[in-house]
């Protein structure tokens, strides 16, 4: 019987252990997260994407954000092993903001393993999902609440917040992918997303 207090931070470690070991049949389980409350951990990893943690991906060089270092995004995990036959799943919270007049957005990155699709779904707020494959085709489209973008295998994306306010979106892919952040690094994405004469603009 399980005598630690459920929220507890043994409690967790526990879970957490016991959806991960090695050679393990995993158990199902449930994880709640509430959004009102901002409560979002989905008991794994959570990664904190700073200002200085990103700021090469922008077109230009922010010296207020230099100064002040926000956070740009942050990712919540699942606690799932990144093997073949799972799924992972997670919640990226990105923050509203520009560098300069660019929208904040996330690194981007194609799949490790190409040919691993994933799903977003908008949770909160508005923005992006930036796509492209190697061979130059582009595509964007709109990530808002009850709204799912499909990104099938082959296709690098990132995340845009295009609005005043938190955007949240569900992830769930494959979870042997990989992330392979360095082709984006070098090639960028073809477009950007910035604030012109009072209008979004993509180009
Ligand atoms: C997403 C992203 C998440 C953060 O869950 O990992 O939004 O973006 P970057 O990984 O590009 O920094 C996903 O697409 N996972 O595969
Ligand atoms: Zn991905």
């Amino acid at each position: 019987m399980c005598l630690l207090s459920k929220g507890s931070r043994q409690y967790e470690r526990r879970k957490w252990r016991t959806l991960t070991d090695a050679g393990k049949m995993m158990r199902p389980f449930d994880v709640l997260f509430d959004l009102a409350e901002g409560k979002v951990n989905l008991l794994g990893n959570r990664t904190v994407r700073r200002y200085s943690d990103v700021k090469h991906i922008f077109h230009e060089i922010d010296p207020k954000l230099e100064r002040e270092n926000p956070i740009i995004y942050e990712v919540f995990e699942a606690p799932i092993a990144e093997k073949e036959g799972d799924l992972m799943f997670l919640i990226t919270l990105l923050y509203p903001g520009r560098v300069k007049n660019e929208f904040f957005m996330t690194k981007g990155h194609y799949h490790v393993f190409e040919n691993t699709a994933e799903v977003y779904l908008g949770l909160k707020g508005k923005g992006l999902v930036l796509c492209q494959t190697r061979n130059g085709d582009f595509e964007s489209h709109e990530i808002c609440p009850n709204k799912v973008v499909y990104i099938p295998p082959y296709w690098a994306h990132r995340a845009v917040n295009t609005s005043s306010e938190l955007l949240v979106f569900f992830g769930v892919y494959p979870a042997h992918a990989g992330h392979d952040y360095k082709s984006v690094e070098a090639e960028g994405f073809k477009k950007r997303v910035f604030f012109e004469n009072d209008k979004i603009c993509i180009r």
